[in-house]
């Protein structure tokens, strides 16, 4: 840590306010150039808790930039993990409004929810695989609070990795018989293909994305609680979207999931 309590808390609150007050800030690793990871981590820990003290609940947790293709997009290398909210939560079909929203991207993803916990470190691909209860297909709403989404690593964690909404189809896929590598994915905008790809994009299995992010809560003393939420990171790009967008996803195998921006 480089960073004293004062200005953990003053980060965080100055994180927060842009995205409560919907509009763009700097990157804060202009001001502080010397922060490092733990600095990073621990203004995202405290916006969780501001959230949480104003009667928000956590409903699940992300694993972000763990397709090579959102970590080209956003020119970085390393995956990032956040939390979600309650009123990150979507309804199947529903809408976003945009009057909350900065500069709103979605992404294609597969979520996870676990039958037991997962506690790092040590978490792999098979106590991931034999954990999970089912898989849903999913579509996150990032919204960087950084100016034209230009950002670097620990920015991007102190801004719990652009996180805001997220829905979540309804068909819930057990996990036997499937691999996870080849499913097809395909989102669609106002009825045309913009994001197509395969579960193999996410660290050649989604299930490692979930891997290292039980074993990144482990080393903080956290699990990943069963019956949460778990995204497990954007498969392709993501795709800017607008009031009146309505955006669809469809997984080989997991059925289909949609959301309206109005
Ligand atoms: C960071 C969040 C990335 C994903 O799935 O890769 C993310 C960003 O690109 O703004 O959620
Ligand atoms: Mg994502």
């Amino acid at each position: 840590m480089t960073l004293d309590q004062a200005s953990i808390i003053k980060l965080a609150e100055h994180i927060e306010n842009s995205e409560l007050e919907v509009h763009d800030i700097t990157k804060i690793t202009d001001d502080y150039p010397d922060m490092d990871w733990d600095d990073a981590y621990a203004i995202q820990d405290e916006i969780r808790r501001r959230k949480q003290a104003r009667g928000a609940r956590v409903v699940g947790f992300k694993a972000g930039l763990t397709s090579f293709a959102k970590m080209k997009q956003m020119g970085v290398e390393t995956p990032v993990f956040g939390f979600l909210m309650d009123y990150f939560t979507v309804a199947d079909g529903g809408e976003v409004a945009t009057s909350a929203l900065i500069h709103p991207k979605v992404e294609p993803e597969i979520a996870f929810v676990l039958k037991h916990p997962l506690q790092g470190p040590g978490c792999h691909i098979g106590s991931v695989l034999a954990a999970t209860d089912f898989i849903v297909p999913a579509i996150e709403v990032i919204d960087s609070r950084y100016r034209d989404f230009k950002f670097d690593l620990k920015s991007v964690i102190a801004d719990n990795c652009s996180s805001t909404r997220f829905v979540i189809g309804a068909s819930m896929t057990p996990l036997a018989g499937l691999d996870l590598r080849t499913l097809g994915v395909v989102m669609e905008k106002n009825g045309q293909p913009v994001a197509i790809g395969a579960g193999a994009a996410v660290l050649n299995h989604p299930a490692t994305a979930v891997a290292e992010l039980a074993n990144h809560l482990g080393k903080r003393g956290e699990c990943l609680p069963a019956g949460a939420v778990i995204l497990s990171g954007g498969i392709t790009e993501a795709v800017a979207v607008a009031a009146g967008d309505h955006v669809s996803l469809r997984i080989q195998s997991m059925g289909s999931t949609s959301l309206r921006f109005i």
